[in-house]
């Protein structure tokens, strides 16, 4: 027996579904699997597929499918020749307390109002960033609004790591949230979070929502309907509480994409918002003026591309292609409206989807088209915008079925682990569309990699797995005391982009699915953010529910 403490299988650490798929990794030289019950009783025994080599990971890796044991438990695998026994889940439905954590995450990344015990548990701490003073910066100065004028744009969530707020983060971030809310609506109508909104006669999931839809709103200029690209300090923070964090605010520098990010979330909110007039009253109402003034300034801002000012040093969420966001503020209008004016700019900027992420939202406006599908215009259905829709999920399926790891991702950017996330919420919503169960199994497949299935070995979720990330790169977590980071944040996860952040102390793997470190200093492979967090929301709701 080999006694060697090398890790041999890769798993999903949090569980895997009772009457679900099951697939997990062994490493080259290990040719069976065996499941042992709590009493140590052999109770199932699976071979390992042939040897499968990964470029992206540099491993060869074998499959094991133990798809056929159903008996929910608590067990361990074994692999016979080797010492190292793991502990596997099964359940029913494992993933529920997942989905409540990755939306308290949020809760707990709140900026404006202390985060109370009663809630929050051992992460409790004080207020920060109230923004009720916030200075126009150089930038975003005018004849009504001169440089150092005090506005106020208060709420919102920290937008990662860093203690600022960003409008084109909070556009994707923000709506896929609510496209939760819209897809499982009986779900959450019932999934209590323990929030202080809780008991407020709307689902916790909007209610959490609502706090950064607040603050986004407050980023238009009213005078003419233009909106800041962010609200910053000038350099990051250092890695202290919240409340410590107290360098001057700014708002910088009005761009067409964060208008049109906000135009475009605006009028889904106002979709969705017009369900619940009677508890909020009046908010859809002005959601939808909002955004139609926010496009009018886009229309004739057309090409106010962000650039970051010279003193300001934190995240430029810079974006110079905007047809994307063109086509989903566009869509989000003429929904909300039915104006032809929306309906032109559609045909016009249509182009076939693609993972969304912050800088590419067109699948974004895809989405909601989708909601109204059997209502469309003859020409928005010539478009082909549901067939496009289902080649790209099914093309993802097929990359996934071929995949040593089982997983549609290719190409390892910043924040890969949110792109492994979007492509299951793709899949869950194609899905829906067509109750098709191999979106749903493809889906499944992608949490798996999340939870632990993957080249680093990590389960990538903070407060879940066997394998914890314990050192994200998020200031409180960072500050706090608490020897456990903040709980439900999804990492970046592996990718090249910025192989010394570090230092050159600290060895990083030359390949891209397996180039991650979990350490606080490693901002491009450990921080959080919201955009990363939204689908895995959206992810492990959907499956939950
Ligand atoms: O997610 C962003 C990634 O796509 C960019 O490559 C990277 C560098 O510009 O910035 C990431 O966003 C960061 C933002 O700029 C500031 N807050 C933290 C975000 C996550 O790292």
């Amino acid at each position: 027996v080999d006694d060697s403490s090398a890790t041999r299988l890769i798993y999903n650490q949090v569980g895997y579904i009772a009457h679900g798929p099951k697939l997990a990794l062994v490493a080259e030289d290990v040719d069976e699997f065996v499941l042992l019950d709590a009493d140590g009783q052999e109770v199932f025994r699976a071979s390992a597929a042939a040897p499968q080599y990964w470029e992206a990971s540099g491993d060869t890796v074998r499959k094991v499918d133990f798809t056929e044991w159903e008996q929910a438990g608590n067990y361990t695998v074994q692999l016979p020749g080797f010492s190292k026994t793991y502990d596997l889940v099964i359940e029913s439905r494992p993933y529920h307390e997942l989905s409540k954590a990755a939306i308290k995450s949020y809760y707990l990344n709140r900026t404006s109002m202390p985060i109370e015990a009663a809630y929050a548990g051992e992460w409790a701490r004080a207020a920060g960033h109230p923004d009720t003073v916030v200075y126009i910066h150089a930038s975003a100065a005018d004849d009504q609004r001169p440089e150092g004028t005090v506005i106020s744009s208060p709420l919102g969530w920290y937008d990662a790591g860093d203690y600022n707020k960003y409008v084109v983060n909070s556009g994707i971030s923000t709506y896929t949230m609510l496209r939760a809310l819209k897809d499982y609506p009986l779900y959450y109508a019932g999934l209590d979070l323990n929030i202080p909104e809780s008991g407020s006669g709307i689902p916790d999931l909007l209610s959490e929502t609502l706090f950064n839809l607040r603050w986004v709103l407050s980023m238009q200029d009213p005078n003419d309907g233009g909106v800041y690209h962010k609200l910053t300090t000038k350099q990051f923070e250092g890695f202290v509480m919240p409340d410590g964090a107290v360098n001057d605010r700014y708002v910088v520098a009005k761009s067409t994409a964060a208008t049109l990010n906000y135009a475009a979330l605006a009028s889904a909110a106002y979709r969705v918002l017009s369900g619940y007039e009677e508890q909020l009253p009046g908010l859809s109402d002005s959601c939808l003026t909002r955004a139609e003034i926010a496009w009018d300034w886009a229309m004739k801002h057309p090409e106010e591309i962000y650039e970051q000012p010279e003193d300001i040093a934190t995240g430029a969420y810079g974006d110079d292609h905007l047809e994307d966001e063109w086509f989903w503020a566009a869509t989000e209008l003429y929904l909300a409206t039915g104006s032809d004016r929306y309906l032109k700019v559609i045909k016009e900027k249509y182009q076939k989807p693609q993972v969304p992420s912050w800088n590419q939202v067109r699948l974004l406006g895809v989405y909601s088209l989708m909601d109204f599908y059997d209502e469309l215009t003859a020409d928005l259905i010539n478009l082909s915008i549901k067939e496009d829709f289902l080649k790209l999920a099914d093309d993802l399926v097929a990359i996934s079925e071929r995949s040593p790891y089982g997983i549609s991702i290719q190409e390892f950017a910043w924040g890969s682990s949110s792109q492994v996330a979007n492509e299951g919420m793709i899949k869950l919503f194609a899905h829906q569309l067509t109750g098709e169960a191999s979106y749903l199994e493809s889906a499944l497949s992608d949490l798996d990699y999340i939870l632990g299935r993957n080249a680093t070995g990590f389960c990538l979720v903070t407060g879940f797995g066997n394998q914890r990330v314990m050192n994200i790169h998020h200031r409180p977590s960072g500050a706090d005391g608490v020897a456990d980071p903040v709980p439900g944040f999804l990492v970046g996860g592996p990718n090249l982009a910025v192989l010394t952040d570090c230092g050159p102390d600290v060895e990083r793997s030359p390949y891209p699915a397996k180039s991650y470190v979990d350490l606080e200093c490693s901002y491009s492979t450990n921080e959080i953010a919201i955009n990363w967090n939204a689908p895995l929301v959206y992810l492990a709701g959907g499956i939950d529910a």
